[in-house]
């Protein structure tokens, strides 16, 4: 997180101090959060949302020609081959008995530089993380609220798509552009569809399908994405909705820093630590939106599951829609 966009007028905790929490709500060891809300009902309502068969893959490229989109400070992802034909050529090749040749490579990279889970401790405030865990257990690695018990769990339930850039009349909102719940009731309504309890609420701002495009040091200057932005309202809805999983295409699944309180992303306290409402970042809804749009079918079975890193504060995942 870039200190540069760091602002608080007001200390987080002050600002949430009157939300609601779900901490103890699924016991004292919990570490998944509302993704407790996802039991087989669920699965079996995201089931019935299917009828065509299509599919859609909601992860980034990792690598792609034109950059990766990761928050502004953190390093590209960084693939390099250790082994490949060139390697035989110049005598360097492992040799295999019956002459098999073999190419393979590693990844460095930001484990929140890609379409990822964050962990429900990923962001925390005044020293505790979701559940009320001490702080200091991100020590190091992550002892309690990590990313592996969302792997280990996976997540599959009936997701639904909101185009907030459609439905403002856009191919991408503008940076800093606000949203609210009641925002995204209205685009639903005029999606001829229905937000229900415990959807998988997935948000299409156009602002990562835009990133390729962009000139990438205009889109790094001033860094301020578009997106949900905080209110106690917005908070009770997700509260009483029991929104399990919050999916968006922008980096941080919300306006960077929010407006009125001068705090940024208060959202992740808010609706993460507090509620437990896990985060899905960077997705890629393009080609997903566009097909909704064309047979006007938003709801899907959504199936997902980060990769089980132990003490992760967050992984990559290449979610799937299926319609
Ligand atoms: C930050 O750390 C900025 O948050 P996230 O990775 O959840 O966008």
């Amino acid at each position: 997180m870039s200190s540069q966009t760091l602002r608080a007028e007001i200390p987080v905790g002050e600002l949430l101090k009157n939300d609601p929490r779900n901490w103890g709500r699924w016991g004292e060891e919990d570490e998944v959060g509302s993704l407790n809300f996802l039991t087989r009902e669920e699965v079996l309502r995201g089931v019935r949302a299917v009828s065509s068969g299509k599919t859609f893959t909601l992860q980034v490229l990792m690598g792609h020609p034109q950059g990766d989109p990761v928050w502004p400070g953190r390093a590209q992802p960084v693939r390099i081959n250790v082994m490949d034909k060139g390697h035989y050529l110049c005598g360097k090749g492992v040799p295999f008995p019956g002459h098999a040749e073999y190419a393979d490579d590693m990844l460095i990279m930001y484990l929140q530089g890609s379409t990822q889970y964050d962990a429900l401790g990923h962001v925390w405030c005044d020293d505790q993380l979701y559940n009320g865990y001490d702080a200091k257990t991100t020590a190091g690695k992550m002892d309690k609220a990590s990313v592996l018990p969302i792997a280990e769990r996976g997540v599959v339930g009936r997701g639904i798509l909101i185009d907030m850039a459609r439905f403002r009349g856009k191919d991408v909102l503008e940076p800093g552009e606000t949203f609210t719940h009641e925002d995204v009731m209205k685009a639903a309504a005029a999606q001829g569809a229905r937000i229900e309890k415990h959807d998988i609420l997935v948000i299409r701002t156009g602002w990562i399908g835009s990133f390729y495009a962009r000139d990438k040091v205009e889109f790094y200057k001033n860094f301020i994405e578009p997106g949900l932005t905080y209110s106690p309202e917005l908070v009770k809805w997700f509260h009483e909705m029991e929104i399990p999983n919050l999916v968006t295409d922008t980096i941080a699944n919300e306006v960077t820093v929010d407006p009125v309180s001068g705090v940024a992303l208060p959202l992740h306290n808010a609706l993460m630590r507090n509620l437990g409402v896990t985060f899905t970042e960077i997705a890629s809804l393009d080609k997903l939106a566009e097909d909704c749009a064309g047979d006007r079918q938003y709801s899907f079975l959504y199936v997902a599951a980060p990769l089980k890193v132990v003490g992760g504060t967050g992984a990559p995942v290449n979610p799937v829609a299926i319609k």
